[in-house]
């Protein structure tokens, strides 16, 4: 049981929630009204009762992190962000879905809006994203204050999110979930919002099986709670709600929690109950004046405020005070008592290199030997080894292929509760730094970019470059919400040997370049490796970057040694006279099976040089258009980059982006078009 007792002007705060979201949807013409209109209960009981929050401050350290998953019912959280005082005003809510100048855009942006913890949209990665956030606060508590019982610690906090059906019938949610209940995050509370329609109707078409027993067997605690009462009336019974909720936060505190609200989409919009086309269109002015009669409301106004109850619902703030003033007492006690940990502190929310870093990569520079032939995997591997050294920050793995992606961190203890240990992997500790995420890679990227999110670690992922696909929408996640992932994917090319045709990377390099502000390098050699991660590491710019790496040795150039330092960052490198740089799309060379190696250069004899040019938008290559408008509430440790491609181009007021290519008006399919 809870002490949240629902007041009248609760009921008042959710009526109005509801209202709003109806008009806010009606107002821009389209949107998705239903599951904000029924979801209001739900996510006014968590920012009122169960979310430790201060709006004042949307970045506190010491705050519980919330995500909706179900990113199209964003107007479930901009009202909840409006009725706290974080900043989101009546005008934001009139404005939504109102081109580029919105604060409230169609999907929540991270950055954009405060209090959005992360861009949702693309369904099941909110979820999947969520569970990364538990393993960042999980890892960076382990590396700050580790011997603190864990809900004493200034650096303990709790995950809360809301998905819906479509996230729970993408198999990333599925496949994190697996990994979130052997990994105990016990901070991980999960609404899932059962209305039991999609856009195409009843969910019981596609999705028929008991999702609670599914979760049990992955190892999450679940229970369930219905607003349809068993006499089919509805009844949005909050206390109850709450007293699931305090429940299971007793009852399992390691396992991640799955809680079921039975719910009916639009509730009680007359004529849009539980009918599917409330899910994705406005609801239309009939139905939203019977809302507005049924609710109390006049149905001839709109946005109207109820102040009494919006005065109430403010007071979380005054709450969120409070609780910050509580955290920051233990807060400082803990700086007082662990200045080194402090100082560690200090320097990862600043988003600063450690002192040692450059050092670290000049060192393994001097072993490398001109001439060798070395594969840049192999030469990756040895930097993120000599890096780590110096970087207690840097975490991360593999989905499954380590040994050959070089992501091992050597003698580092895997990130797993010691009961997970097994014969390959005996050194399991709750805050190691070797990351196994099975073979999941999108559930790598999405967990990696709740890391990046949720703390001011620096996570990184290797597969195969062949099966980056696989983790392709969370990259392009990752690269939207300007987060400096790492991605390591070997095994570069054709050249991955006797596997064949399924293990060979062909389009991809194009197509990854094609993702604007995801930075794609391909490194020559080794020096240029080490070069390229020193680069990344360093720059204040935070876009994520992938690192495409040979499985195959490539010698060790003379040239490289000397000019990869600056070339990696700047113009091209040049090997020989100064003629018209050409760029190779396929440098590094490919081993011959036979024949001399290296093989003859194919390029002194046109009229050009060969060029190294690893990262293309590092070396300027690819030009950018300055953002429209500037992302506002990040923590430092997670700065914009300096300029940015037309992404947000939404809407009527901005330009047509101009940093992708834009397809040819004659030929929609250039394959087709130049075939025929
Ligand atoms: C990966 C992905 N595929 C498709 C969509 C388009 N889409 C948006 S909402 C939705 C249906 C979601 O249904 P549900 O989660 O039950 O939401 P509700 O109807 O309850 O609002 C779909 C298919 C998307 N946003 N993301």
């Amino acid at each position: 049981m809870t002490e949240f007792k629902e007041t009248e002007l609760d009921e008042r705060a959710i009526k109005m929630a509801k209202v709003l979201s109806a008009d806010a949807v009606e107002k821009a013409g389209s949107g998705h009204p239903g599951s904000p209109i029924s979801l209001a209960p739900v996510a006014y009981t968590l920012y009122q009762h169960f979310i430790k929050h201060d709006p004042n401050d949307p970045n506190w350290e010491g705050r519980d992190r919330f995500i909706l998953s179900g990113g199209h019912a964003s107007l479930t959280q901009y009202v909840q962000l409006y009725f706290s005082g974080y900043g989101v005003t009546l005008d934001d809510l009139k404005h939504f879905r109102g081109g580029a100048d919105t604060r409230t855009p169609g999907h929540p942006e991270y950055g954009l809006t405060p209090g959005i913890e992360m861009t949702t949209g693309p369904l099941g990665q909110g979820f999947a994203s969520a569970i990364g956030f538990a393993y960042g606060e999980r890892f960076q508590r382990g590396l700050l204050d580790p011997n603190t019982p864990k809900e004493e610690s200034p650096f303990y906090h709790k995950i809360w999110a809301i998905c819906g059906e479509g996230d729970i019938e993408e198999g990333i949610s599925g496949e994190a979930a697996s990994l979130a209940a052997n990994q105990k995050l016990g901070n991980l509370t999960v609404i899932f919002d059962a209305n039991r329609i999609q856009i195409e109707g009843d969910t019981n078409l596609v999705l028929a099986e008991d999702v609670l027993k599914r979760f049990q067997a992955y190892g999450w605690y679940t229970d369930e709670f219905s607003f349809i009462q068993p006499d089919g009336s509805y009844k949005e019974d909050i206390e109850g709600l709450a007293d699931v909720i305090a429940k299971a936060e007793a009852a399992a505190p390691d396992q991640p929690k799955l809680i079921k609200v039975h719910s009916l989409i639009a509730w009680p919009t007359p004529g849009k109950t539980n009918d599917p086309s409330s899910h994705g269109s406005k609801l239309g002015a009939e139905a939203v004046a019977g809302l507005k009669k049924l609710l109390g409301y006049d149905p001839e106004e709109s946005f109207h405020v109820d102040e009494e109850a919006l005065a109430h619902a403010r007071k979380v703030a005054e709450r969120g005070l409070e609780a910050h003033k509580e955290w920051d007492e233990k807060f400082d006690a803990w700086r007082k008592a662990n200045p080194d940990k402090a100082a560690l502190y200090d320097r990862l929310k600043a988003g600063e290199l450690p002192e040692g870093f450059d050092k670290a990569i000049d060192d393994l520079e001097a072993t490398f030997e001109v001439g060798k032939g070395v594969a840049t995997r192999g030469a990756s591997g040895s930097v993120l080894n000599a890096i780590a050294a110096v970087m207690p920050e840097l975490w991360g793995g593999s989905a499954d292929l380590g040994g050959s992606n070089k992501t091992d961190l050597k003698g580092a203890a895997t990130f797993a509760p010691a009961e997970c240990a097994t014969a390959q992997w005996p050194n399991c500790n709750e805050f190691g730094r070797q990351l196994h995420f099975g073979v999941r890679e999108f559930t790598m990227g999405c967990i990696t970019n709740g890391i990046l999110l949720g703390s001011h670690t620096r996570p990184f992922g290797g597969t195969f470059f062949m099966f980056s696909d696989y983790e392709r929408s969370a990259v392009r996640l990752a690269a939207l919400m300007e987060i400096p992932n790492l991605y390591i994917w070997s095994h570069d090319s054709v050249a991955v040997g006797e596997d064949g045709p399924t293990h060979q990377p062909i389009e991809h390099l194009a197509s990854f370049r094609a993702i604007p502000q995801l930075e794609v390098i391909r490194p020559a050699d080794a020096f240029e490796t080490a070069e390229a991660y020193r680069y990344f590491f360093e720059k204040k710019n935070t876009l994520p970057g992938a690192m495409v790496l040979t499985r195959q040795g490539v010698p060790v150039l003379a040239e490289t040694a000397a000019k990869a330092k600056d070339g990696v960052r700047k113009a091209p490198t040049s090997w020989s006279t100064p003629r018209a740089p050409r760029t190779s799309s396929f440098w590094p060379p490919v081993p011959r099976s036979s024949g001399p190696w290296p093989p003859p250069r194919p390029w002194p004899t046109r009229a050009s040089r060969p060029a190294s040019s690893p990262c293309r938008p590092w070396s300027g290559s690819r030009s950018r258009t300055p953002s429209t408008r500037r992302p506002c509430f990040r923590p430092p440790s997670r700065p914009a980059s300096p300029s940015r491609p037309a992404w947000r181009c939404r809407g009527t007021s901005t330009s047509a982006p101009t940093a992708s290519p834009s397809p040819s008006s004659s030929s929609a399919c250039r394959a087709t078009a130049r075939r025929t």
